[in-house]
């Protein structure tokens, strides 16, 4: 497919709820679309980054600067038959995966349009349906955490996941396994702890949890080893891989017996499937992680959600949690826990052109 038109188009965007992670709030939000025109189809990608560099160093304006600058140029204009010959053409530009991601995303939708196909099935895809979960944000007492535990679980989410932090931790999560006591519950501590903190490890440790999600640095697997021999709840871990390889050694080594995929983090969906397979090949779980992503974003996360060793649920909730508007039509909802992965043509949803018109903060489109 001959590549002959890239736009960018930043909107911005208010999330329903405030989000407090270890890393800090978020609430007004910026997202990149990436909208890609090729043989009279279009494919849609979205930068997942945030609009600070609290979760990784990428942000809305790194991957802005990245795709206008580095990445559209080696693409525009040229005639690519795969995603691997896309990432190849990109294969000098190290790290920006975020970036890289929502370009390559942009390309699977539009061969998955060509090819007539529902984009699960072209990435090798097994289920239409897949169970979610919701990650909650740190809140302002226990009462308020036990409560919104209660809601979700009554909207028929499968799992809760809470955001933790040094001294937000085993109180809330007691509390909550008190009120639920048969729930999928788990942690995300987003690098927030030492290994030193091995007290709170061991009373985590007693709450049952599904697993806790990258306690240790966002660059670390040596650490993540020896607390994961300490422990009987396995490690998930989320910054700390970016790559196959990072998952190959990770699992080889045992930091985690668990690996939260973000297509976004790992360069779009030809890594992440690598990062699946090789998952598969050491018997550990993966899991579609979040980014609180609009539709399209969202669209992508539950179509690679759809391969076999995605078999916990994913933070891939419903759209009307966090949006009051969405970009693309229909929502992508889940019905008592579970969301359908869309049938249609590639991602299977329609941008509102309207509703983007109207939010749009920035453009840039580059011509062949
Ligand atoms: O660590 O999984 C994370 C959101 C932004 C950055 C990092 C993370 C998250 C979430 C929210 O946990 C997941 C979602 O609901 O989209
Ligand atoms: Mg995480």
């Amino acid at each position: 497919m001959k590549i002959e038109r890239i736009e960018l188009c930043e909107l911005s965007v208010r999330l329903r709820f405030r989000f407090e992670t270890s890393f800090g709030v978020e609430q007004d939000l910026r997202k990149i679309l990436v909208i890609v025109f090729a043989d009279g189809l279009e494919g849609y990608g979205e930068v997942t980054a945030g609009h600070f560099p609290g979760y990784s160093y990428e942000t809305t304006d790194t991957a802005w600067v990245a795709l206008r600058d580095y990445i559209l140029p080696r693409i525009v204009g040229e005639d690519l038959a795969t995603p691997a010959q896309l990432l190849e053409r990109l294969r000098m530009i190290r790290g920006h995966n975020m970036a890289v991601a929502a370009l390559e995303n942009a390309f699977w939708d539009l061969q998955a349009k060509a090819a007539n196909l529902p984009l699960w099935q072209l990435l090798g895809g097994v289920r239409t349906e897949h169970p979610v979960g919701a990650s909650l944000g740190i809140q302002k007492s226990i009462e308020a955490t036990v409560n919104l535990a209660k809601a979700h679980a009554e909207q028929g989410y499968r799992r809760l996941k809470f955001k933790i932090k040094p001294g937000w931790d085993v109180l809330p999560l007691r509390a909550v396994r008190e009120a639920l006591p048969d729930m999928n519950l788990t942690v995300d501590a987003n690098s927030a702890y030492r290994l030193t903190d091995t007290r709170t490890f061991h009373e985590l440790d007693e709450l049952g949890l599904d697993y806790i999600e990258q306690p240790l640095a966002f660059d670390d697997l040596v650490d993540h080893a020896v607390l994961q021999r300490l422990l009987q709840t396995p490690i998930c871990l989320d910054e700390s891989v970016h790559s196959p390889e990072d998952t190959r050694k990770a699992l080889a080594m045992d930091a985690g017996r668990v690996i939260n995929v973000k297509v976004g983090r790992v360069r779009g969906h030809l890594m992440a499937r690598r990062v699946h397979d090789i998952a598969l090949s050491f018997g550990a779980p993966v899991w579609c992680g979040g980014m609180l992503e609009l539709g399209v974003g969202r669209a992508h996360n539950l179509h690679i959600s759809s391969l076999e060793g995605f078999s916990l649920p994913g933070d891939t909730a419903s759209a009307s949690r966090y949006w009051e508007e969405d970009i693309v039509d229909p929502w992508l909802d889940a019905e008592d826990g579970i969301q359908r992965i869309p049938t249609g043509p590639g991602l299977g949803v329609e941008l509102r052109r309207d509703l983007i018109e109207r939010i749009a903060v920035r453009r840039h489109t580059v011509e062949s």
